[in-house]
C-alpha cells in the first residue's frame, strides 16, 4: 500500500458513555480573537476547547504521534531543553515517537522519556548552508513517512528544535492537516506577508491572495495528509532548484503556497509557536511553545 492508500486509524469522534463534562457554551468564549477561518476550520486558542472532551475522544483511539526534529551541526545544543520540556508538556498521556535527524548522534543528550514514548536517532548529513538544511526537511520527512511510519504512526508533527515548551500542547492540536499562525504576522495585512512574490518561483503568491502567514517551524496532521504536503512541497522545491531560484523563506514559502490552495483543517494560534523575543499581547493567555533567542551568526553554519 502507498501512504495515500493506507487508512490510518479511526477518524470518528466517538465519545464514551457515562462521562460528565461541562455543557458547551452557546456564546463565543474568545470574542477578542477569531476562532474560525473563513472555511470553518477551528483556530485553537486557550478557552476554546474542553480538554476532558477531547481526551475522552482521542485516548480510546490508541494513537501514536510521530515528531520529526532536525538538529544538525550546533543545533544539537537545543535538544536537551526541547526534549525535556516536550516530555513535560507535549501530548502527555499519548504514545509519542521522536525521530531525530542529526549528524552528531554522539551529542544527543540522554533524556528520560515517559511511558509509551521513544526516540529514534537518524544519522543525517549536514550542509554548510542553513538554507539547504531547511530546504531538505520536506524531502527527509517524505522519505521517513514512506519508509518508516506507514504502520507506526497516526499523526505527525514537524517541529523546530530551537524552541521550548512552556505549557500544555495536547490532543486539541490534532487534525487532518494542521498549520500554525506566525507570531510576527498575526494581524498584519496580507500585502505585508513575506510570501514569495516572484512569479518564477513555484512558491509565488500574488499580492491580492493569501489567508494567513503560516510558520514553517510547525507542520502537523494525519500521516497521509502530511505526506501529500511534504511531497508536493519537495517537488516544487525541486522545480525551483532546477530553475536556480530559491524562495524568499525557503520551505516556509512553499508551505504557505500549499496551505493557500490546500486549506488546513485546523489552525493553531500563535500560542503554539511564540517567539521569546516578542512581548505578550493581551490575547496571549498562554505561551505553549516558543522559539528560544539564539545568536544566528554563532549557531548557523553560514551567515
Ligand atoms: N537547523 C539545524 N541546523 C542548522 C540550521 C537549522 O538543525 O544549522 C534546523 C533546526 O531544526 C531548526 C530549523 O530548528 O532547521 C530551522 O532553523 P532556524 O530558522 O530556526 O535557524
Amino acid at each position: 500500500l502507498t501512504v495515500e492508500e493506507k487508512k490510518h486509524g479511526n477518524t470518528d469522534l466517538i465519545f464514551p458513555t457515562g462521562i460528565a463534562c461541562a455543557q458547551p457554551s452557546v456564546s463565543n468564549s474568545r470574542p477578542d480573537v477569531s476562532t474560525m477561518t473563513p472555511w470553518l476550520a477551528p483556530i485553537v486558542w486557550e478557552g476554546t476547547y474542553d480538554l476532558t472532551v477531547i481526551d475522552n475522544i482521542y485516548k480510546q483511539q490508541n494513537i501514536t504521534v510521530a515528531v520529526t526534529v532536525f538538529a544538525l551541526g550546533k543545533y544539537v545544543r537545543f535538544l536537551k531543553d526541547f526534549l525535556e520540556s516536550a516530555e513535560q508538556h507535549f501530548m502527555v498521556g499519548y504514545r509519542v515517537h521522536y525521530y531525530l535527524f542529526t549528524d552528531r548522534p554522539d551529542e544527543v543528550p540522554a533524556v528520560t522519556l515517559g511511558e509509551g514514548r521513544q526516540l529514534t536517532v537518524i544519522k543525517t548529513e549536514t550542509s554548510n548552508r542553513w538554507q539547504e538544511i531547511s530546504l531538505r526537511r520536506m524531502e527527509r520527512i517524505e522519505k521517513l513517512i514512506e519508509k518508516e511510519l506507514i504502520d507506526k504512526a497516526d499523526y505527525i508533527f514537524s517541529l523546530d528544535v530551537d524552541s521550548k515548551f512552556y505549557a500544555h500542547w495536547g490532543a486539541e492540536s490534532l487534525g487532518d492537516l494542521v498549520g500554525a499562525l506566525h507570531a510576527w504576522y498575526f494581524g498584519t495585512s496580507r500585502e505585508q506577508f513575506t510570501y514569495e512574490r516572484r512569479p518564477e518561483s513555484q512558491a509565488f503568491i500574488p499580492l491580492q491572495e493569501g489567508d494567513y502567514y503560516y510558520i514553517g517551524a510547525m507542520i502537523g496532521g494525519r500521516l497521509d495528509k502530511v505526506h501529500k504536503l511534504v511531497k508536493t512541497c519537495r517537488m516544487q522545491l525541486d522545480v525551483d532548484r532546477a530553475n536556480h531560484i530559491e524562495a524568499a523563506w525557503q520551505e516556509e514559502s512553499h508551505l504557505n503556497k500549499y496551505f493557500l490552495y490546500n486549506k488546513p483543517s485546523k489552525v493553531l494560534s500563535p500560542e503554539y509557536l511564540w517567539d521569546d523575543k516578542k512581548g505578550k499581547p493581551s490575547y496571549m493567555k498562554v505561551v505553549r511553545f516558543s522559539q528560544v533567542v539564539k545568536n544566528n551568526a554563532e549557531v548557523r553554519p553560514n551567515p
